[in-house]
């Protein structure tokens, strides 16, 4: 199962998956950080087809079409606000994790690509969100044998070794 893994730096606009996950906010219209990069890369059409979902709750997950990316599709999450690990944050990045590959699921997609929700502006420290988010991709290879590719994308150098390093504990 961990051959399904891969770790990748740099850039998620530039992955040929069918869909990469947005690191959104609740009204779905964009952002900064990796939502911007995504918005940018897609086109306007991105931001059209966003504003009719009607927003998103924080650990829910929608879908739309990737435009002009390389990925077929977005799905947009999004995670919780860091306010120091007791008000919940666990749950909601685990609840964005799981609804992103339940809504792959339901969208027949077999590649999907993500970067480090919540790690950036929201302030969730990068190496509790990884092993959140390598958990639940361990549970999603294991609950739907249809996904062939789980993409990680850290941003910096730092972040990688991170991923790496939280890659050997969960797939040892
Ligand atoms: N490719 C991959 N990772 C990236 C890219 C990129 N092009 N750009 C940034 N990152 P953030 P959040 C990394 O702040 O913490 C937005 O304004 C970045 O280094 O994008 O969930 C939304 O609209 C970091 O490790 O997302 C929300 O308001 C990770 O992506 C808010 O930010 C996530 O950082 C969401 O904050």
């Amino acid at each position: 199962m961990k051959e399904k893994i891969e770790i990748v730096q740099g850039d998620i606009t530039k992955l040929a998956v069918d869909a990469v996950v947005n690191a959104a906010n609740n009204t779905l219209l964009g952002g900064g950080g990796v939502d911007g990069a995504i918005h940018r890369a897609a086109g306007p059409e991105l931001v059209a087809e966003c504003s009719s979902l009607g927003g998103c709750e924080t650990g829910d997950a929608k879908i739309t079409r990737g435009y002009r990316l390389p990925a077929r599709h977005v799905i947009h999450t999004v995670g919780p606000v860091w306010h120091g690990g007791t008000k919940g944050e666990p749950e909601l990045l685990r609840s964005a994790y799981r609804r992103c590959f339940q809504v792959a699921h339901e969208n027949g997609i077999k590649s999907i690509a993500f970067p480090a929700i919540s790690a950036g502006v929201y302030g969730y420290p990068m190496d509790k969100a990884c092993e959140i988010a390598m958990t639940e991709a361990k549970k999603a290879l294991e609950n739907y044998p249809e996904l062939e590719k789980v993409v990680f994308v850290p941003f910096s150098e730092g972040a990688l070794k991170v991923f790496q390093e939280t890659f050997r504990n969960v797939f040892p």
